[in-house]
This record gives structure tokens, sequence and C-alpha cells, in this order.
């Protein structure tokens, strides 16, 4: 990190103002180098925190008039030495300024670099830079709150405490094995369990808000389904409140999935309108079909859309069987109650899945489309785990971690429970305590590293 880096860090798109980044050991010199006041000088950056107005100047002319923030290290997002230079917004001007910069001695950072700086400087830990990074692609609401509470250290109190108390009971066992004189193990193992069955419920409670935290960030994967004409494409538009859709009186207008996105209360809901499900000799509508089953299998949420209006017949009972088979979330919704109805609540009751919400609606007449989301949103805010909690663990490679670690911490009961002696506890414990470390950052390989902050955007 002797390198000085510097980047665009605002979009590369016309805006009001853009900002170049500089960071590293030389970024004082490297302003000295271009900037100057109003009255020519080179400004004064003794004190740290300022703002400076003035001109970025090259042997070819003045470039931009400028404010440049001078943040003197470690009290920098990276930790060392900043620069900010806030210019006019246009895409050529920040590129021609970048282009100055690195003239006058810095290097082109490479995504995510900055933050991999604050992450090796210890500004912040891993499952904080991860949220960083998760609040730069926030969707919706909750992922931003989410993101904001784990970047400012939510996820990384609770790890550290879980530590703190593995390392204790390891270190007291280690004590009292080197000096068994002085310190008694005895009646040791009945704290240990009782630390460690804590441990657990807490580590087991975190492994199972993953799954509400990727429905937060990713958003709610839901499928429609239904046989053709049932009026799914007329529910996908009701939900956008837009014609996104081809609907016509035609069965197997749509061939393929259409996936749109919207927003509830905060939830993304990424919705997919499917081909009509049902035996056809038209190859196209064919692969249709399967695509809609296939996007069918990975979805978090199905909305199977039957007509009220005629009766229930094959293609229903094939898509009921497929319901009924699976242990998906599902909510069924009787179209068309304009009509005359021709299939009653109770018949449908009888044919499927007991745990089914079902709600009539108008697709056509947009009735019923409110309801519907409220449902949808009650669907996924009761239960075990709720979206209502404050912490999430959001990342897959955080979740591994907290499996293991669980692992390591059911060979410590298996071990108290079938009595075996106090070494063997340590091996485990110690083996739990690092692997929540990677959590954080701890003794992770570099290619992990390079890999999580590759992932990150350009000046981040
Ligand atoms: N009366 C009435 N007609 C509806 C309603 N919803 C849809 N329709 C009509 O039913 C027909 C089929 O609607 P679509 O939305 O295209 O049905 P679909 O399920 O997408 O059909 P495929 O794409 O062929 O599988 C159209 O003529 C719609 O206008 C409704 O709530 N009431
Ligand atoms: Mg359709």
């Amino acid at each position: 990190m002797t390198e000085t880096i510097a980047a665009i860090a605002t979009g590369l798109t016309e805006s009001g103002i853009g900002i170049i980044r500089i960071s590293g050991p030389e970024s004082y010199d490297v302003i000295r180098r271009i900037f100057h006041t109003g009255s020519g000088k080179v400004p004064d950056l003794e004190e740290s925190h300022r703002v400076h107005h003035g001109y970025i100047d090259v042997s070819r002319g003045t470039l931009d008039e400028v404010l440049m923030i001078n943040m003197k290290g470690p009290r920098s997002y990276t930790g060392e030495d900043t620069i900010e230079i806030d210019c006019h917004g246009g895409v050529l001007m920040m590129k021609r300024i970048l282009e100055a910069v690195l003239e006058a001695g810095a290097r082109l950072a490479e995504p995510g670099e900055f933050t991999k700086r604050a992450f090796l400087n210890g500004r912040i830990d891993l499952s904080q830079a991860e949220a960083v990074a998760d609040i730069i692609t926030a969707k919706n609401d909750r992922a931003i709150n989410a993101s904001v509470a784990q970047l400012r250290g939510s996820i990384s109190e609770r790890i550290r405490r879980l530590r703190e108390i593995i390392l204790e009971d390891t270190a007291y066992i280690e004590a009292a094995l080197d000096d068994p004189e002085h310190i008694e193990l005895e009646g040791f193992s009945e704290k240990l369990e009782a630390d460690v069955g804590d441990a657990r419920r807490e580590i087991e409670r975190l492994i199972r808000s993953s799954e509400s935290g990727r429905l937060i960030k990713e958003g709610i994967n839901t499928v429609i389904l239904g046989k053709p004409n049932a009026g799914k494409s007329s529910l996908l538009n009701a939900l956008l409140r837009e014609d996104r859709a081809i609907v016509t009186d035609i069965a197997g207008t749509t061939r393929d999935t259409l996936t749109e996105s919207i927003n509830l209360n905060g939830l993304s809901l990424n919705i997919a309108d499917t081909a009509g499900i049902r035996d056809t000799e038209d190859v196209v509508e064919r692969i249709g079909v399967e695509r809609a089953l296939k996007a069918a299998e990975s979805a978090d949420l199905i909305i199977y859309v039957v007509d009220g209006s005629v009766p229930l017949d094959d293609p229903d009972r094939q898509i009921i069987d497929w319901i009924n088979a699976s242990d998906k979330k599902c909510l069924v919704i009787i179209n068309k109650n304009d009509l005359e109805q021709n299939i009653s609540e109770s018949e449908l009751r009888d044919a499927i899945r007991q745990d089914m919400d079902m709600l009539s609606i108008s697709a056509m007449k947009s009735e019923g489309i409110e309801e519907l989301e409220k449902k949808i949103e009650d669907m996924f805010s009761r239960g075990d785990i709720s979206f209502n909690d404050e912490v999430f663990i959001s990342s897959e490679r955080q979740k591994q971690s907290l499996i293991l670690a669980d692992r390591s911490l059911s060979n410590v009961e298996e071990s108290i429970g079938a009595g075996l002696s106090e070494d063997f506890y340590t091996i485990d414990l110690m083996d739990a305590y690092t692997e929540l470390g990677h959590i954080l950052g701890e003794s992770v390989d570099e290619d992990l590293v390079d890999e999580i902050f590759g992932k990150f955007c350009m000046g981040k």
C-alpha cells in the first residue's frame, strides 16, 4: 500500500458535481503539483479536513475550477492521506482531471481498492466492507437499512461477543492445564456447556436470518403460474400498473417468461409472468411451459392464477399436483371475479395443499390488487424470522463460516457429553473462534479478499 491511487468516485454520467478521489502516502504531493488557489499559490495543507477553493492547473492550462478536501490519515475512509476533488460533473471533465492526477504521480485504483485499503488498515472489518458494497447496490429500503446496520457493526459486534466468550473459556482451560494446582477444572464443563449452548443458539439464529437477508437483498423471486388465458399477464400488468405484457383472449399468448420488479413497501418482488401450463403440440409454446416450470422450481413464491369463470380442468390439476408436491410458499388467486363464477373456494381447498392463502380478484379491473400486495407482505413478515429483525446475514460467505463454527461447537458439546478430557475441547473451541474470525476478515486468504473487493465498483 505504498502506492498512491486515484479514481473517479462518482458515476460516469453528466451530473452537477464529479468527485475524484486520491489515497495513499503521496496524495498531498500529487495535489500540490496540480492545484492552485485563486492567487496562484500552492495550498497550505497543514490543517486536516478543510475545503479549499482553487483551480486544477497543468502545463496545458487550467482544467477546471474545483473544491478540494484534504484528509490526513488515519482520519479518512482508507485510513491514509486522502484528497477529494469536487469538479464539474461532466464525463470528459472528470476524465481530464483524473488524467492530470495520474500524470502527477498517482496510479489508477482497481475496483474496490479504496475500501480494500480501509479494510487492510483496520478501519473496517470484512463484514463492514461487504456492507459498503451492499449499500451501493441496495434496491429497497429494507436492504439499505440492513446494510447500514451492518456497516455500523451490528454483525461485527455479535461475532466479537461470541468470540470473546469462546476465547475466555479456552484460555481458562489452557491455564488450568498449565497450573492444575491453582486453577480448578472441576465443574467447569457445566459452565462451558452453557456458554456453548448460548453461542450455538445465537449462531443458528444468524444462520436462519440469512434466508431473510437474501430475500431482502435480492428480492422475492415470484413466479405466476396458471393455465392459458387464466389472466397471468393481466395480473402482472395490474401489479406493475402498466401494460407491460401482451394480453389477448387467445390461449397461449405468452410464450416466454418475462420478469419485472416491483417495490412492495420496501420489499422487492421480482415477478415473472410465464406461459400458460398445458400439454401442447406447439414447439415454441412447449418450451415456454418448460421454462415456466423451471422458473417455478427456484422461486420463493408461487402465485397460482385460476380462471374463476370456468371449471377446473386438466391443466389446473397438473399445476395443483405440482404445487402439492412442492413445499414452496404459494398463493392462490381466483381471477375474473367480475364474471359469473364456476369455481368455489371450497372446491379448490379440497384439491390443494392445506396451508394455502386464497384471494378472489379481477386482474382486468384491477380489483383486489392491493389486498394481494398486503397478503404477500404478510406472508414474508410472519414466522420464525421476520423482516423486522435488525440483524441479517446477507452474504453466503458469512453464512458458511457460521455453519462451520456451529459444527465445531457441536463437537465441543459432544466431547463434554462423552466426558472426554479438556484438551479435546480446546481444539474445537479454537476452530470455532477462527471460523468466526473469518467473518470479520481475520486470517482470510488474500485471494478471497481480492475476490470480495473485485466485485466493488470503480472508485469505491
Ligand atoms: N372478465 C375478465 N377477463 C379477464 C380478467 N383477467 C384477464 N382477463 C381476460 O382473459 C384473457 C386472457 O388474459 P391474459 O392475461 O392474456 O391471460 P394469460 O394467463 O396471460 O394467458 P396466456 O399468456 O395465454 O397463458 C384476456 O382476454 C383478458 O382480457 C378478469 O379479471 N376479468
Ligand atoms: Mg400471458
